[in-house]
């Protein structure tokens, strides 16, 4: 189908984490080959895979060495070739997370690059003098811990890292620097992937002019790793160069057949919106793109709300990706817990609200299980960030535990050695075996089909309904009109709806003589619903 992903579930799979075959500890393309008729039968359409390409795993992937390689950690390009081809063999689309921002400092364009100011990498990544009282030539914050800059003794100048110091930021004005990384994307279009997740995507381009960001305001920290997240980065990310770049990748997606390319835009709040309606509007920049605005701890009717118009009115005809968990935020079921009835409740209710957001959904392995955030000890822990700033700082490490299989199995069948993440009881409970006919995982089968068979859930506008807090009810209108209401806290609501009103779908709640009773954490797809009251 052209432009399958209008309307796709994508399942996002974390390569360390998904099946070990090896018994390494460590899960790789075999196991997720082996694995893939789970996604198959949950109703996804397609895979996107954290990277597997060669990589120090400084940030577990996300610091490539080299572009055009699998890392052995995960296996060969054969089995790459074999995963696509079982997947496309199940009706599965691949795509693969570009990480061109930065490389790993042991990528070979770095380490000619540091020797000295004149070799032919020298003016690949963003090198700058220090001030002349030596200190950094910005007050540019990285976004895991200190400065963004890193001093190299051997060039005596100051290279730029939005991460860790370890992965350098390439250089997005040095047009050889465009050129080849367009040609490390050919590369893996040519074996057949279906498209790319950008990562990092509005961090490309920094200010020429290396002006300093406003300096931090004294405001509530969002991401809790130091005070990036207080200050205004305007400098050393979103660029309006970057548009140039992001439609040179477009003209070349465009040769081939029905590629997909969704962005990151590494940012919070109603700013991450418009940014997303920038880079997808019109049809030569991304075709999708998604923030972290879903992906805070804001659980309000008003903040969805935001989001969907706030991206409706920026970008009419673009289209945004949401999800409510990935791999750099703790799963949404523990997230927003103080608004839950009980953690499953919370699974259901977030999932029917998923299904019915218009755009591309996005959902993260062990999700569809209903899947806590692991408790983690200091001595388990990998991610970098949340080592430098333990105990203040709830890391990434808690998402990212291996997806559990048998319940009774050693590791829950995710390994048969020492698991590189810990596999704990609470998580283990959840096990894929484990899920019977009234489970998370069969919510999630049936909600993902109820969307796909529903012209109004997979293709219908949105019209919100201006119902007080905690609801959250629009509807969404195609050939047919659903309304879709969702109540967002632990309490018990009553809402009287027109007497034609009937439940479709599935739903947690129970509609009597024009009354709707919405337990904490019900929700429901009306049709007929007339005018919606509160009582
Ligand atoms: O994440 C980007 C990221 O975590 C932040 O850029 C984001 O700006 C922030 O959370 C919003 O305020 C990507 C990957 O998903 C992550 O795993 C990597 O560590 C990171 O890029 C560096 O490659």
């Amino acid at each position: 189908m052209k432009e399958w992903w209008r309307d796709a579930v994508i399942y996002q799979i974390y390569p360390r984490s998904y099946q070990d075959s090896t018994g390494n500890g460590v899960g790789d393309l075999a196991g997720i080959t082996r694995r893939l008729s789970h996604v198959a039968d949950l109703g996804a359409d397609c895979i996107w895979l954290s990277p597997i390409f060669k990589s120090p795993q400084a940030d577990m992937g996300y610091d490539v060495s080299d572009y055009l390689a699998v890392d052995p950690l995960f296996g060969t390009l054969d089995d790459f070739d074999r995963l696509i081809e079982t997947a496309h063999g199940l009706g599965l689309k691949v795509i693969t997370d570009q990480v061109l921002s930065h490389t790993s400092d042991q990528h070979e364009w770095f380490k000619a690059s540091r020797q000295d100011r004149t070799n032919a990498y020298a003016d690949w990544y963003v090198w700058a003098d220090p001030l002349p009282d030596g200190a950094p030539p910005t007050n540019w914050h990285s976004h895991f811990g200190g400065p963004a800059w890193e001093f190299d003794p051997q060039r005596g100048q100051y290279y730029l890292h939005n991460f860790l110091a370890s992965q350098p930021d390439l250089n997005f004005h040095n047009p050889d620097v465009k050129d080849a990384i367009l040609e490390t994307c050919k590369f893996w279009l040519d074996r057949g992937l279906d498209g790319f997740r950008l990562d990092t995507v509005n961090y490309y381009v920094h200010d020429q002019q290396l002006r300093s960001n406003p300096p931090a305001q004294a405001k509530p920290q969002v991401m809790a790793t130091d005070l990036y997240g207080m200050q205004d980065n305007i400098y050393n990310k979103t660029r309006p160069e970057n548009l140039a770049f992001l439609e040179r990748l477009r003209t070349l997606a465009d040769q081939y057949d029905d590629i997909m390319m969704v962005g990151e835009v590494g940012e919070m709040g109603r700013r991450s919106i418009e940014i997303m309606g920038d880079y997808t509007k019109g049809t030569d920049r991304l075709h999708m793109a998604y923030s972290f605005a879903m992906l805070g701890p804001d659980f309000s009717a008003e903040h969805f709300r935001n989001c969907i118009e706030g991206f409706q009115q920026g970008a009419p005809d673009g289209h945004p990706y949401w999800s409510f968990s990935n791999h750099d935020v703790p799963r949404h079921v523990s997230r927003w817990e103080e608004y839950a009835v009980s953690h499953d409740a919370m699974a259901r209710m977030a999932c029917a609200m998923l299904m019915a957001f218009e755009g591309t959904i996005g959902i993260y392995q062990g999700e569809e299980l209903g899947q806590l955030e692991t408790e983690m000890e200091f001595h388990e822990l990998n991610d970098p960030p949340a080592i430098r700033y333990w105990p203040g700082v709830k890391g990434r490490d808690g998402c990212r535990t291996p997806m559990v299989w048998e319940k009774d199995a050693p590791n829950a069948g995710f390994t048969t050695g020492t698991p590189w993440l810990p596999v704990k009881a609470p998580q283990a409970a959840h096990a894929v075996d484990s899920q019977g006919t009234d489970s998370i995982l069969a919510f999630y089968k049936a909600a993902i089909a109820f969307r796909k068979a529903s012209p109004a859930l997979s293709h219908g506008a949105t019209e919100f309904l201006d119902l007080p807090e905690p609801l959250l009810a629009f509807r969404r209108v195609a050939e047919e009109t659903l309304t879709c209401i969702f109540n967002l806290s632990p309490d018990a609501i009553l809402v009287t709806v027109g007497a034609d009103a009937r439940l479709t779908g599935p739903s947690a709640a129970a509609l009597d003589a024009g009354m709707l009773k919405l337990p904490g954490n019900g929700f429901a797809y009306v049709v007929n619903a007339g005018e919606l009251r509160v009582v």
